[in-house]
C-alpha cells in the first residue's frame, strides 16, 4: 500500500481526545502501538507539543459474515421477474448465474473492493464465509486453495484482518440430495475439504493475525454425518453455519427431521460459544431461549435479510435471554457497520411499535448495539474485543467535523453514527496501528477501483 509511513515493528503512539475503552469512555487517551498491538493505554494524558489530536476513537467491529464476491451484484437483482413472487430463491438463481464467469483474478479484485469498503465502513475484521472453491466448470483448481489464496491476498492488500471460514457444501437440499448445476463451484467431498483446510491454514499463516474456522454451509447443503466430520477440523477456531433464514427452509427441515433448523442444531451438535448461527431468523420462543443460553453467537445481517425478504430476528427476546450477536454484511449490497445496527434496531421498532427497544435500561441504543456487536463479533471471529493492551491496534476515528456529530459526545456520538446518517461517518482507520483509511477513503482505493472495473467488464461484459 502506498501510504504506510510507520514501519510495522516501530513503536508509536496515537492520541485521542475521547476513546471508547472496555471500561467506558475516557478522555485524553494515548494508545501506544508495538508490533501492531496495543502495548499501553494512558488516560487523562497530557497532549505533548506537536502531538496530533486524532479525535474520537472506537474499536473496529468484526464483520461476522460476508460473501465478498456478491459485492459485484449489488443492485443488479432488483427487477421483478415474469413469475409470481420474486424471493430469496429467485435471487439465489440469479446469484448462481453470476458465477458462470469469474476466475481467480476477478474474484480477488471484487473481494479487494469489498474489503476496502468494509474498512471504510467501520469493520476491521471480516469473517469470509468462503464457498467458491471450484472453477466455472465445477472442476477443482489444481491448487485447491487457489480462491482461498485470492481472499487472503485481498485481505493483505487492503489490510483487513481475516477470519477465513472455508465452507463445506455438498447437497442441494435436506437429506443429502445431489447438488444442482448452479452449485458446482461450491462442491467438495470430505477428503477434498480436508485438503482445502490444510491449504487455508498455510495461506492464513502468512498473514499477521488471520484466524481459520470452518463453515458447514447449512443443514440444506450438509448432512449430519458431514457436519460431524467437518466441525472438528475447526480446531480452536469458530464454526459458522447458515440457519433458519427462510420459512421454506424451516418447513423443509421439519419435513426431513421433525425438528426446526435451530432446534435440530441444539439437539444434535452441542451448540456452544464456538458456534455462530448466521441469520437464525425464524425461532420459536423455546429456540430463542435455548440458543441464547448455549453461548452461540447470532450472526445477524439485517441489511441483507431485509433485501432478501428473509424475515425479522427476535432480537428483543434474544437479548433479554442474554444472547450474543454480531453483525455481518452478507451479500454486501451495502457495506456499513452502522447501517447494519440501524437496520437491526428499526426492524424491531417496526414490529414492536416502540423506540430504543434494543438499548440496555437507561442506556443509549447506539452505545448498547455497538458494544454488543463488538463483543459478539469478536467471539465469532477471533477479532479485537476493544482498545486494550494485547489487542490488535484496530481503531476507527469518527469524522467529527461532520455536522451529524456537532454538539454530541460519547454514546450520543454512537447514536448519531447509527441513526443520524453522517455523510462521512469515519475519518481514519488504523489496522494493527497502520493507517488504512484516511479522510474516509481506503489508502489503496484508486488501484483497487481500477482493478474492480476491469473485473466487472470480464464478468458482465458481452
Ligand atoms: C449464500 N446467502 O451462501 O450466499 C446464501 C445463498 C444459500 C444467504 N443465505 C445460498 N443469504 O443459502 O443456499
Ligand atoms: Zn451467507
Amino acid at each position: 500500500m502506498e501510504s504506510c509511513p510507520v514501519p510495522e515493528t516501530a513503536t508509536h503512539s496515537l492520541f485521542f481526545r475521547r476513546a471508547l475503552l472496555p471500561q467506558g469512555w475516557a478522555g485524553n487517551v494515548r494508545i501506544t502501538v508495538a508490533d501492531g498491538a496495543v502495548s499501553a493505554v494512558e488516560t487523562d494524558a497530557v497532549q505533548a507539543p506537536g502531538e496530533a489530536d486524532l479525535g474520537v476513537a472506537l474499536p473496529g467491529l468484526s464483520n461476522v459474515h460476508s460473501h465478498a464476491f456478491q459485492r459485484a451484484m449489488a443492485g443488479l437483482t432488483e427487477e421483478r421477474g415474469p413469475n409470481e413472487g420474486d424471493d430469496f430463491w429467485s435471487w439465489r438463481a440469479l446469484m448462481y448465474r453470476f458465477l458462470d464467469r469469474g476466475g481467480p483474478e476477478e474474484i480477488e479484485a471484487i473481494t479487494a473492493l469489498a474489503f476496502a469498503e468494509m474498512l471504510e465502513g467501520g469493520f476491521t475484521r471480516v469473517g469470509e464465509f468462503h464457498y467458491l472453491h471450484n472453477d466455472p466448470d465445477g472442476r477443482a483448481y489444481a491448487d485447491r486453495g487457489e480462491l482461498a489464496g485470492r481472499i487472503a491476498a485481498a485481505a493483505e492488500a487492503t489490510g483487513i484482518a481475516l477470519t477465513l471460514l472455508p465452507v463445506f457444501y455438498a447437497h442441494a437440499g435436506f437429506g443429502g440430495t445431489a447438488p444442482a448445476h448452479g452449485q458446482r463451484r461450491f462442491i467438495n467431498d470430505i477428503g477434498g475439504f480436508a485438503k482445502l483446510m490444510d491449504e487455508s491454514r498455510r495461506i492464513a499463516s502468512a498473514l499477521p493475525d488471520a484466524v481459520v474456522g470452518v463453515a458447514p454451509h447449512s443443514l440444506r447443503a450438509v448432512t449430519p454425518e458431514e457436519i460431524a466430520a467437518v466441525v472438528p477440523m475447526a480446531g480452536d477456531g469458530p464454526v459458522h453455519i447458515h440457519a433458519a433464514e427462510q420459512t421454506k427452509e424451516v418447513q423443509d427441515c421439519l419435513d426431513w427431521s421433525g425438528a426446526r433448523p435451530v432446534q435440530w442444531l441444539l439437539d444434535n451438535v452441542g451448540l456452544d460459544r464456538r458456534w455462530c448461527l448466521i441469520h437464525a431468523t425464524h425461532l420459536t420462543a423455546d429456540e430463542t431461549t435455548r440458543m441464547a443460553k448455549s453461548g452461540a453467537v447470532a450472526g445477524l445481517c439485517p441489511v441483507t435479510e431485509a433485501n432478501l425478504g428473509d424475515g425479522i430476528f427476535p432480537a428483543v427476546d434474544f437479548f433479554a435471554e442474554g444472547g450474543a450477536f454480531g453483525v455481518g454484511t452478507d451479500s454486501n449490497v451495502l457495506i456499513d457497520a452502522a447501517g447494519e445496527l440501524r437496520a437491526l434496531e428499526y426492524s424491531q421498532r417496526l414490529t414492536r411499535r416502540g423506540r430504543a427497544v434494543l438499548a440496555d435500561k437507561q442506556a443509549s441504543t447506539g452505545g448498547t448495539l455497538y458494544r454488543r456487536a463488538l463483543a459478539g463479533g469478536a467471539q465469532a471471529t477471533g477479532g479485537t474485543t476493544g482498545i486494550a493492551v494485547g489487542q490488535a491496534a484496530d481503531i476507527v476515528a469518527l469524522e467529527t467535523d461532520d455536522l451529524a456529530y456537532a454538539g454530541r459526545s460519547d454514546d450520543a456520538l454512537l447514536d448519531s453514527l447509527v441513526f443520524a446518517g453522517p455523510k462521512r461517518a469515519i475519518r481514519t482507520v488504523w489496522r494493527r496501528g497502520k493507517v488504512v483509511v484516511e479522510n474516509g477513503r481506503h489508502v489503496g482505493r484508486d488501484a483497487i477501483e481500477a482493478r474492480y472495473r476491469r473485473a466487472l467488464d470480464a464478468v458482465l461484459g458481452g
